[in-house]
């Protein structure tokens, strides 16, 4: 082990898309906060997937820049619910809004094993923005049939609006004080055309603008209304993104230093539409005000805010610290550089034994790889809790390693922690692996 981060060489020079591809993750909502990052929370399409049911492990990614995006880590999982179906999965499109000093997480999640019939609005609670939420139940009096994909807009006045719903209704309501109520009732949201779900709301010059997903079959486009009140009326204004070639799509909008974003997700990585991807493009805006119709790109957004953040230090395993079996074994570069190969096998692993979680928490878990292939997996298992298959795209060649793919996963305190790295889902070859602690 020594502390010669490679994270460093590898800056992207723009955001790519889609933008994050280390696991599967749709449905983003993106924030400004505080801070001065923006964070997206997205829902998680575990890999393998079955339909949307096994959408399950919320994910947080932060970025100072709109490219170089950090993983924060799960928040939320079914199994933190106790009032959600016993099944578990079906954990939907969620959104974050922040207002006098506590994060609140909202997401869809049915109550019972009749997943659409009982769908209810959760709440988790946090003083941070992508770790230490708690559920604190979800919404009453809202939720049933369809009823999914909360959004919360907080406005300049610090009033804050829920809006959700799914198979063509979509409903509004002002949020009580304690930000898990309604004040009165949820109301429909009239002028939307063809609504389907996947409601976002956010303000411009003054301007209300709802977004949201239409019906068109198989190929859902994204569709905008305007108004100069937060609860409607509205007055539709038409479709701003074509088809992505996903046959869902959501997205949200948001500011960053002084651009507009839109956040979506596509299925460029996996080729179905079970296993999405987040991808970012600029949005722009017309004189009257009217949203372009955004240009999807492969390159997504260049850097912006000028400075790029320091990396913090990390602490770098070799190929020859790792325990290889199953087939896996080490080869050596010409240059003498140990990795481990023979990952193609099912069930060939390597393992990180002793890795040092220092004081416990989040770590930032990262192999650099090679592969030939279009796309490669590896599972992840940290102290023999699952982390499911993680993504590795092509580096262009079987010793090209210029690959680097990972996740942030919980660490224990100490040297105590065990990380596996398990192939049998294509040819790939690991170089080392990079841990990296993040603040609590
Ligand atoms: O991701 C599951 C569901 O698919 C979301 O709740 C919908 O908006 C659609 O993206």
């Amino acid at each position: 082990m020594n502390n010669a981060s490679y994270a460093h060489q590898h800056r992207k020079t723009t955001s790519l898309n889609p933008a994050i591809t280390s696991i599967y993750t749709a449905d983003p909502s993106a924030h400004v906060w505080e801070d001065g990052r923006v964070y997206i929370y997205a829902s998680h399409d575990t890999d393998p997937a079955r339909g949307c049911d096994l959408m399950d492990r919320y994910h947080v990614f932060s970025s100072p820049d709109m490219v170089n995006w950090r993983d924060e880590g799960e928040i939320l999982s079914s199994d933190d619910v106790a009032w959600g179906r016993p099944e578990g999965g079906f954990m939907w499109a969620p959104d974050c809004a922040y207002r006098n000093g506590t994060y609140y997480f909202y997401y869809p999640h049915p109550s019972g094993t009749d997943w659409n019939a009982t769908w209810k609005i959760g709440v988790a609670t946090s003083g941070k923005p992508a770790s230490g939420f708690q559920d604190q139940g979800y919404i009453g009096g809202l939720g049933g049939f369809a009823m999914i994909d909360p959004a919360v807009f907080v406005d300049d006045d610090n009033r804050a609006y829920l809006y959700y719903g799914g198979g063509g209704r979509c409903e509004g309501g002002e949020l009580a004080e304690d930000m898990m109520s309604v004040k009165g009732t949820m109301r429909e949201m009239e002028g939307l055309e063809d609504f389907h779900e996947a409601a976002w709301v956010f303000k411009r010059n003054d301007v209300y603008y709802l977004t949201y997903a239409d019906n068109l079959e198989g190929n859902n486009r994204m569709r905008y209304a305007t108004s100069r009140s937060p609860l409607g009326p509205w007055t539709s204004r038409g479709i701003f993104l074509e088809p992505t070639g996903c046959s869902t799509t959501h997205g949200s909008v948001t500011e960053f230093k002084g651009k507009w974003y839109l956040f979506y997700h596509n299925q460029a990585v996996s080729g179905e539409g079970t296993l999405r991807s987040v991808c970012i493009d600029e949005l722009d805006f017309a004189e009257d005000g009217a949203i372009l119709t955004v240009t999807q790109t492969k390159e997504g957004v260049k850097a912006v805010g000028g400075t790029t953040e320091a990396i913090p230090p990390a602490d770098v395993y070799a190929a020859a610290d790792g325990v290889l079996g199953n087939g896996a074994a080490l080869r050596m570069l010409p240059d003498g550089t140990g990795t481990v190969a023979g990952l193609e096998a099912p069930g060939a692993f390597c393992r990180f034994n002793g890795v040092d979680g220092g004081a416990g928490g989040r770590g930032e878990l990262r192999v650099r790889y090679a592969t030939a292939e279009r796309l490669a997996k590896l599972r992840l298992q940290v102290n023999g809790k699952d982390y499911s298959l993680v993504n590795a795209l092509s580096t262009g060649g079987e010793e090209r390693f210029t690959g680097i793919t990972g996740l942030t996963v919980t660490l224990d305190p100490g040297r105590g922690n065990t990380v596996s790295w398990t192939g049998g889902h294509g040819g790939i070859a690991i170089h080392s692996m990079e841990v990296r602690l993040l603040p609590d």
